[in-house]
């Protein structure tokens, strides 16, 4: 199985657990990436089960239109039952790394409205320590200097990603060496660093399932 083919896979298995909870008022949150687009592709054969979608991002919300699913702001929307997103890391506790695509706080904020956050992940994102993929950390840009002083300090070593502007126009860090033991609280210190938006690390609010794509199949873990 390619790792498509397994993308591929946990997408089909996510549109198969949310289903029978889909009723004609309901709104689904959208995540972004190469997993979440495979989900969109899936979610699109049963748009007539469902009201629309809350999108993590410009790029998912036109891909979300171009299948005719309208997409709604989260402001008017009341109740978000499911949340489905990719990840670039998970660990056995369903804490995430993410942002690798840069819409990391949108993201967060449609993962901190949904009761359920499904991730869909191949098997290649699963880690026993979180920390090898660069950690995402979007900040206002003239704090860009400041936060990366600050962040040296904890022994990171934070990279400017050059030419990229997020959704929200901003910038973002990309943070290497971590080893993390304790996501929450590095979480909440990155956090409370002034000039950061957000970071990638989703372990105050995690999974709540992992849809893990293997050669063999898809593992629900929980
Ligand atoms: C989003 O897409 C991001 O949080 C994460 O960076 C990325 C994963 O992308 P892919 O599914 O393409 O590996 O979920």
């Amino acid at each position: 199985m390619t790792q498509d083919e397994m993308k591929q896979a946990v997408a089909i298995a996510a549109v198969e657990m949310i289903q029978p909870s889909l009723e004609s008022s309901s709104i689904v949150g959208v995540g972004t990436g190469s997993t979440a687009n495979f989900f969109i592709d899936e979610l699109a054969k049963v748009k007539h089960l469902f009201d629309g979608a809350v999108a993590s991002s410009e790029a998912t919300a036109e891909r979300l239109k171009s299948h005719g699913i309208p997409v709604y702001d989260l402001n008017g929307v009341n109740q978000l039952d499911f949340y489905i997103d990719g990840a670039d890391e998970f660990n056995d506790k369903l804490q995430l790394i993410k942002g690798g695509g840069g819409a990391l706080t949108r993201e967060k904020i449609v993962a901190a409205v949904a009761k359920t956050f499904i991730c869909i992940a191949d098997e290649t994102k699963q880690v026993e320590l979180l920390g090898e993929f660069p950690l995402p950390v979007e900040v206002i840009p003239m704090a860009r200097s400041h936060v990366a002083r600050q962040l040296f300090k904890l022994d990171a070593q934070p990279v400017y990603r050059e030419g990229v502007v997020t959704d929200n126009g901003n910038q973002v860090l990309d943070v290497h060496n971590l080893s993390i033991d304790a996501a929450v609280a590095l979480e909440q210190k990155i956090n409370n660093i002034v000039g950061v938006v957000t970071n990638g690390l989703f372990a105050e609010r995690s999974a709540d399932v992992v849809l893990m794509g293997t050669p063999n199949g898809v593992e629900t873990l929980r």
